[in-house]
């Protein structure tokens, strides 16, 4: 019956305008005589949320009244970019909505840049929870994301005098696209002690009792449309939720008193302490610093989270011992893992279940995804804080572990020391919880994100839990990532120029489809129009440089491109390294010679963790590279070297499109999967990269001539590592002349970069660029030669997207469903 109520969808530019413009002057209370571009972006989400917000309270609906099985995402990081490109292709009316701007004065392109983007992550782990969610709702699985609603996303960067500089990112004062439930809030509950007591029956109860108690509301965002109307008359829409949760002083009596009895200042006070828990996400990308503040913010949303999936478990009146056919949890990465024992309290302390009882229902109910195996990423939180923090969870904990070690010890009572080994507790000075093992213990499945780290997880950190649990606890899910946003959204004409021949745009809801592709790769006319695509997006991109960088570039030379986080295990330093050997060469060269060699763009982005030095050293020896190498006569077009500020979502959609090769090229065995490595295949980049990551299943789906693989293999960087600290140790020859250039000061100041070439060359080079960089340099090399062969390197760039089937975060979601959640999708029926 509601649907009664619901407003008609425009279809035509007058009928958005009519309702962009009614927004702008009711919504917004704006006039339209100072209507700017702001205010035109208002008007225009305004129009499109009011058609998604009907698929979204549909879907909610149906998946009350069906009551199956739910999957709940919890991760600490979303990181969904822009939203009103996305909604404009799913609504289906972004050409209404283009000429009805136009028709006002405004160009779409300008109204898109207005958002501000939701940048509540830090990389790839944030990245693949956008992702997902899209795919969830594309395939209908009934799905809820959980996560903290940050006041403050990621820092924006900017570059001054070639450093990094961070700036606050306030991206709240207008966003559309979330709805506070001022109704929907939780108690949750910090520091105090814990009571036991038994009752007259002489059953043992625990409470935990007095602290201090924050608030949760609840903000809702219809988080991911599924891509309905590329693909019309398909079915209807799957809208799914991501509830992310604000803190907020809990009003109760304390403050009360305190406000009656003049403490007025103090209890704004506690106003804001209670604020900062949601107020700002984390800045470090695999980097675990042990802040108190950092717990907090986990348990407040854990605490939040399953509240809310109980609370809605338990209206259906079902049996506990359902729950796990009801429910799915799954923990993106170990951020989330206090939901174990919190979940094992609730069922315990006040549901009164016995403990196995409840552990049996808490295990099966939970799975856990590892995203790294670098030892500085994984968290360990120290006993006396969570003791403080937490005292009934740590309590948890220990008696979780105890009853694992017992189990341990029955199973295997002749070694000695496994105990040790695989205590969620660390016998370290402080005591330490390693959340790794309890998530693991608490979890029915483990799984890693590309098949070599998957095996690499199984072989170190994890080795002794394969032995205790057996190897089919552990899977892997290869990552994906959404063609929806990384093609469609991104790249508009290349998948207009699929979709025209293959028969339309299916193969943005089945990505194996675009395999057809490859009975085109000889046809004249696709290639040339292939090739006039990706030189468009090489424009726009050079435009882009122009305007912020203020160097012209020549769009007809390579455009490499390294944009990710910045990370020594990344290797932006081989990379630029690199980048100055080339530009030795081309200065070793005489005039006629210069003219042989193939022109390059070395395009770098990304952040740097605030307070990790090296990485800040690494962009401003990019910065330097390129103020000498893009003002230098002799070098011309032959070389340039661009650092785009502030890397992002929004700017990836531009970047990524516009790239002939792009680097993968962390030390072998370190990078969990890598996505954006996919992003660029799909968008007819090629890449260069190591063996590693999810480099090793884009090799086998694309074939080994159509990717430039270099480097160590990760079974050797052990034993390279061990070399490296106990025998003699020589530099790279190609490399050391690099080293001497920058101690020359040819860069400016040498000793800004002392620390970063001392760490090769004295500390034990750890990531082992000495070790790569002669393999490196001379796949560089055979890339050159390749590039100048357009016909070859088409047919190359061609058949990597028609490879790329595999690589769709469907593909992904379906994996998860079928072999961690055991759940169905929901297929709504037809409205007429
Ligand atoms: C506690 C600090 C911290 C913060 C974030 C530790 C670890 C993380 C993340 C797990 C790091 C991360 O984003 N990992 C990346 O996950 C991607 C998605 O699976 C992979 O593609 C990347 O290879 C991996 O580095």
């Amino acid at each position: 019956a509601w649907r009664k109520f619901t407003p008609k969808g425009f279809t035509t530019s007058e009928e958005f305008e009519k309702e962009a413009v009614r927004h702008i002057e009711t919504t917004l209370a704006r006039s339209l005589y100072n209507c700017d571009e702001v205010a035109a972006y208002g008007g225009t989400a305004l129009a499109f949320r009011d058609r998604l917000i009907l698929d979204w309270n549909k879907t909610q609906q149906t998946q009350t009244f069906t009551d199956q099985k739910r999957v709940y995402y919890l991760s600490l990081e979303f990181l969904m970019g822009r939203a009103l490109d996305n909604a404009m292709l799913n609504v289906g009316q972004k050409d209404s909505a283009t000429k009805g701007l136009g028709d006002l004065g405004f160009r779409m392109e300008d109204i898109i840049s207005q958002e501000h983007d939701a940048a509540l992550g830090n990389g790839g782990l944030g990245r693949l929870a956008a992702c997902f969610l899209d795919s969830m709702a594309s395939l209908n699985y009934p799905a809820w994301g959980y996560g903290l609603r940050y006041r403050y996303g990621i820092f924006k960067q900017e570059i001054i005098d070639g450093y990094q500089v961070e700036v606050p990112d306030y991206w709240l004062d207008f966003n559309p696209w979330e709805f506070a439930r001022h109704d929907i809030t939780v108690d949750v509950q910090f520091y105090g002690h814990v009571n036991r007591w038994q009752d007259d029956e002489g059953k043992q109860h625990t409470s935990w009792e007095g602290g201090e108690t924050v608030l949760a509301v609840a903000f809702d965002v219809p988080a991911s449309i599924e891509a309905d109307r590329l693909v019309p008359g398909y079915q209807t829409p799957t809208c799914n939720n991501l509830r992310l949760w604000g803190s907020k002083a809990a009003s109760g009596e304390f403050d009360f008193q305190k406000f009656n009895s003049g403490e007025y200042e103090a209890s704004v006070a506690d106003q804001q302490r209670a604020e900062t828990i949601s107020a700002v996400l984390y800045p470090n990308d695999n980097l675990e610093r042990g802040k108190e503040l950092r717990l907090k913010q986990q348990y407040f949303w854990c605490a939040a989270s399953l509240y809310d999936i109980v609370r809605r478990f338990k209206k259906t009146k079902r049996s506990w011992k359902e729950f796990p056919n009801q429910v799915a949890i799954q923990l993106n990465d170990t951020h989330p893992t206090l939901a174990i024992p919190e979940l094992q309290r609730i069922l315990v302390d006040l549901e009164g279940l016995e403990w196995d009882e409840a552990w049996d229902i808490v295990s099966k109910a939970f799975g856990y995804t590892n995203h790294t195996v670098l030892p500085e990423a994984l968290e360990k939180w120290s006993v006396p804080l969570l003791q403080h923090l937490l005292p009934r969870h740590l309590q948890i904990i220990y008696d979780i572990n105890l009853n694992f070690l017992q189990f341990v010890e029955r199973n295997f009572p002749k070694d000695r020391d496994m105990l040790g080994r695989v205590s969620i507790i660390e016998e370290s000075n402080p005591k330490m919880v390693r959340m790794a093992y309890l998530a693991l213990i608490g979890s029915h499945k483990v799984n890693g994100v590309a098949e070599l780290h998957s095996d690499l997880i199984k072989t170190t950190i994890f080795k002794d839990f394969v032995k205790i649990y057996g190897p089919d606890k552990f899977t892997n899910v290869t990552n994906g990532i959404t063609p929806r946003r990384w093609l469609h959204q991104a790249n508009p004409r290349l998948s207009a120029l699929i979709a025209s021949k293959l028969g339309g745009h299916e193969f943005l809801k089945d990505l194996t489809l675009l395999s057809k592709l490859e009975s085109f790769v000889d046809d004249k006319e696709f290639r040339k129009e292939f090739r006039e695509i990706k030189y468009a997006n090489k424009v726009r991109l050079a435009k882009h440089i122009k305007e912020h960088n203020g160097v012209t570039v020549n769009p007809a030379a390579l455009f490499d491109v390294q944009v990710k986080r910045i990370h020594e295990y990344k290797r932006q330093q081989l990379n630029i390294f690199g980048v100055i050997h080339r530009y030795l060469q081309i200065k070793s060269l005489s005039a006629e010679d210069r003219k042989k060699l193939a022109p390059r763009v070395s395009i770098f982005g990304g952040k740097a963790a605030p307070g990790y030095w090296m990485a800040k050293t690494v962009i401003h020896l990019i910065n330097k590279v390129g103020d000498v190498v893009n003002n230098d006569p002799d070098v011309g077009d032959l070389l340039k070297v661009i650092f785009l500020e502030d890397y992002n979502v929004s700017k990836a959609e531009i970047i990524t499109p516009a790239s002939d090769i792009s680097e993968h090229i962390s030390t072998a065995g370190t990078e969990a999967s890598g996505t954006s490595n996919m992003k660029f295949c799909l968008n007819g980049g090629l890449i260069i990269g190591t063996c590693d990551g999810a480099n090793i299943e884009i090799t086998r789906e694309i074939g080994e001539e159509n990717i430039f693989l270099f480097g160590n293999l990760a079974e050797d960087v052990e034993d390279l590592r061990h070399a490296h600290l106990y025998n003699h140790y020589e530099l790279e020859p190609k490399l050391a002349k690099v080293f001497d250039e920058i101690h020359k000061g040819r860069f400016g100041d040498a000793g800004a970069f002392s620390a970063l070439l001392n760490g090769i060359v004295e500390h034990g080079d750890y990531y082992l660029v000495s070790d790569d960089f002669a393999s490196y340099v001379q796949t560089q090399e055979l890339i050159d030669e390749a590039y100048k062969d357009t016909e070859s390197w088409t047919t190359k760039a061609i058949l990597t997207v028609a490879r790329m089937g595999f690589f769709s975060s469907d593909r992904c979601i379906d994996e998860y469903a079928e072999s961690i959640w055991n759940i169905e999708p929901l297929v709504q029926k037809k409205d007429d």
